[in-house]
């Protein structure tokens, strides 16, 4: 069983959905940087109120900010981990690479989650978290496709990357991940 793994799809996806339900299921730490950087905005901390207006636009945080927060969580004693939401870019991928040598836990799958803009966008609207609104949707579906769809390549070239259809129902979906990580 695979226990070192990688969510990467454009928003909207399903990444955390699906990170939930399989970290849940084998009590593996669910890494959301996104969730980490909301819950640093609902407690108002010195953190949230630099990343709260660069988020509801939609844009990145910066890369030194998401590395320290995946350094203090990954670095904790866990029976496997998923990172959802990280690496989003290049530089992310090299930071992620170093410091994966030196916990010497290397990544050991990475699972692409596929889906039509179109349903994406529906789903983000139908949420509606406040950075769910057709503007940003825009923004985080442009980065999107201009810093981190260049990872799916990286991640197939060092044979890694899992293709999953993100488009159906929950269960089908975390049914076809469980069979690839057995
Ligand atoms: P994230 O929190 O990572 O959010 P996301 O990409 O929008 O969501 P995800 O793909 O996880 O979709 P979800 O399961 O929720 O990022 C938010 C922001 O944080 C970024 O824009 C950025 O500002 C910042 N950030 C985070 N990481 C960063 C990093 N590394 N570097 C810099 N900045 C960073 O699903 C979406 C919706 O679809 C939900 O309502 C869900 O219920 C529904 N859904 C899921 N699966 C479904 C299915 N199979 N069928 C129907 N609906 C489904």
């Amino acid at each position: 069983m695979k226990k070192h793994l990688l969510f990467l799809g454009p928003p909207g996806a399903g990444k955390g959905t699906q990170a939930a339900l399989i970290s849940d299921a084998n009590s593996y730490l669910h890494l959301s940087t996104g969730e980490l950087l909301r819950k640093e905005i609902d407690s108002d901390t010195y953190l949230g109120k630099q990343v709260k207006d660069i988020m509801n636009k939609g844009e990145l945080v910066s890369d030194q900010l998401v590395l320290e927060i995946v350094k203090q969580n990954l670095d904790k004693d866990n029976n496997g981990w998923i990172l959802d939401g990280y690496p989003r870019n290049l530089s992310q991928v090299n930071s992620l690479n170093d410091f994966l040598i030196k916990i010497n836990q290397p990544l050991e799958l990475v699972f692409y989650l596929d889906i039509p803009d179109e349903i994406l966008i529906k789903r983000l609207l139908l949420r509606g978290r406040k950075d769910d609104n057709e503007e940003t949707i825009k923004t985080r579906l442009k980065i999107y496709k201009a810093t981190t769809e260049p990872l799916i390549e990286y991640y197939k070239s060092l044979s890694l990357l899992e293709y999953i259809n993100a488009d159906g129902d929950l269960k089908t979906i975390s049914d076809e991940i469980k069979q690839k990580m057995a």
